[in-house]
């Protein structure tokens, strides 16, 4: 805590020196009002007793004047988050006295677990006035900086950084370089904020903005998109992967489920993320699976903000797409569908569903380049055939016999079967 002056009403000159030293920028307002009233006073007494009004006016009018001008950019405007500021122990009090006199729009970021922003990017408008709150939420408890990077050096800043070496801790690991467009100017403590002030540029682009305490750089950044259409999350390559990840549905656990609108499905899709990257599109309206897709998930931030109509959006395009319902069955007719629902075995899920009058279960699982789908219809009465999807697949199953387009397995093995697709050799990745 910095200490008050020496008593102000002592001279006046030493009021108006400690003001233009900046001292007055270091206290709160509630000393910096009992102050002026000390001044107001002085002049007031010294106006009715000592000499003439106009006299004193005259003499004393320039410096109530300075003082009412050094509180006027920070102190008033700056007093309604008080509370906040006693709340975070690391707030830096020097940022505010730089905020913008104009209104600035409030942008929060978080520095959360795992090294990343949130959010992983930000939208502004060219010469736009900005107060970036930055709060290290990190429950890994650990400091992070904050940079904001002209478009594509956050590399270039990132080495900068980790070049500083040991010398990099007493300036918070931010190095001077031009591309550095602004900065906490130190390591945010865990739990603390900052508030930065930052006037966008008036060039259109791609902004980064890293965190450049050793180590971090290469995940720890996000991007701000300044006059440029942000593309979809899931397909944003101006964002780490784990973070993009995050921020689509399941934050990037698997396996995991997720009733959603999806593409090229009936509205009853469901969505699953599969452990080993590979992600299907199963609609319990229709009980099949349609497609497949490899990496993340989808993003369903539109469907979640609130436009309940919207489609999720694939983090990627399917590599396989399935045109109809597959399973035939010799002497019964499966093509009246109902799905009865699903049980999780090891978090994936188990489709089960009636198919005239066999019930069948089904689940997916990643297998190599491709799926296993994993099919039981206990009450198999005759030959089952499984219809291939005609494209650039390559069909195998353990139990049946590729015929064709079709897959025939024995009404014997039908209790338990697995049908394997892949892209066929050469066809994606
Ligand atoms: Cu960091």
């Amino acid at each position: 805590m910095i200490a008050l002056p020496p008593e102000p009403s002592t001279d006046r000159r030493v009021v108006v020196n400690w003001i233009r030293r900046g001292g007055a920028r270091r206290v709160d307002v509630t000393k910096f009002l009992a102050l002026l009233s000390t001044c107001l006073s002085e002049c007031l007494t010294l106006c009715f007793v000592e000499i003439g009004y106009l006299r004193v006016m005259a003499r004393y009018f320039p410096s109530v004047a300075l003082i009412l001008l050094s509180i006027a950019p920070f102190g008033f405007t700056q007093d309604s988050k008080a509370p906040n500021a006693q709340i975070a122990k690391g707030a830096d009090a020097k940022s505010k006295q730089l905020a913008p006199a104009t209104k600035a729009r409030v942008v929060k970021i978080a520095m959360a677990d795992g090294m990343r922003f949130d959010p992983p990017r930000i939208e502004a408008k060219p010469g736009e006035s900005l107060l970036i709150r930055i709060e290290n939420l990190d429950a890994s408890h650990q400091p992070h900086n904050f940079l904001i990077i002209a478009p594509g050096q956050v590399e270039t800043v990132v080495r900068e950084g980790l070049e500083l070496g040991e010398k990099g801790a007493l300036s918070g690991f931010i190095p001077r370089h031009p591309a550095v467009l602004a900065s906490t100017r130190k390591v945010i403590d865990p739990e603390s904020f900052f508030e930065l002030p930052f006037t966008v540029p008036p060039e259109s682009g791609i902004y980064g903005y890293v965190c450049t305490v050793p180590g971090h750089g290469l995940l720890m950044y996000g991007a701000l998109y300044v006059g440029v259409p942000m593309p979809p999350l899931s397909k944003d390559s101006n964002i780490p992967q784990i973070t993009m990840e995050k921020g689509l549905a399941g934050g990037g656990r698997r396996p995991f489920v997720q009733r959603m609108f999806l593409p090229n499905s009936g509205p009853a899709a469901i969505g699953v993320a599969l452990p080993g990257a590979q992600n299907i599109c199963f609609d319990a309206g229709s009980c099949r699976l349609r497609y497949a897709w490899r990496g993340p998930f989808f993003d369903g931030t539109k469907y979640w903000q609130g436009k309940g109509s919207e489609l999720g959006e694939l983090a990627a395009d399917p590599w396989w797409v399935s045109s109809e319902f597959p399973l035939k069955m010799e002497g019964s007719d499966l093509t009246r569908v109902k799905f009865l629902g699903y049980n999780l075995l090891d978090g994936i899920p188990e489709f089960h569903y009636r198919a005239g009058e066999h019930e069948v279960f089904q689940s997916v699982v990643a297998a190599g380049d491709g799926v296993e789908i994993r099919l039981r219809i206990p009450t198999a009465s005759g030959t089952v055939a499984y219809q291939k999807d005609s494209g650039p697949y390559k069909w195998v199953s353990p139990q049946g016999k590729s015929i064709g387009e079709q897959i025939l397995v024995p009404a014997a093995a039908a209790a338990r079967f697995s049908v394997f697709v892949q892209p066929a050799p050469g066809v994606g990745n």
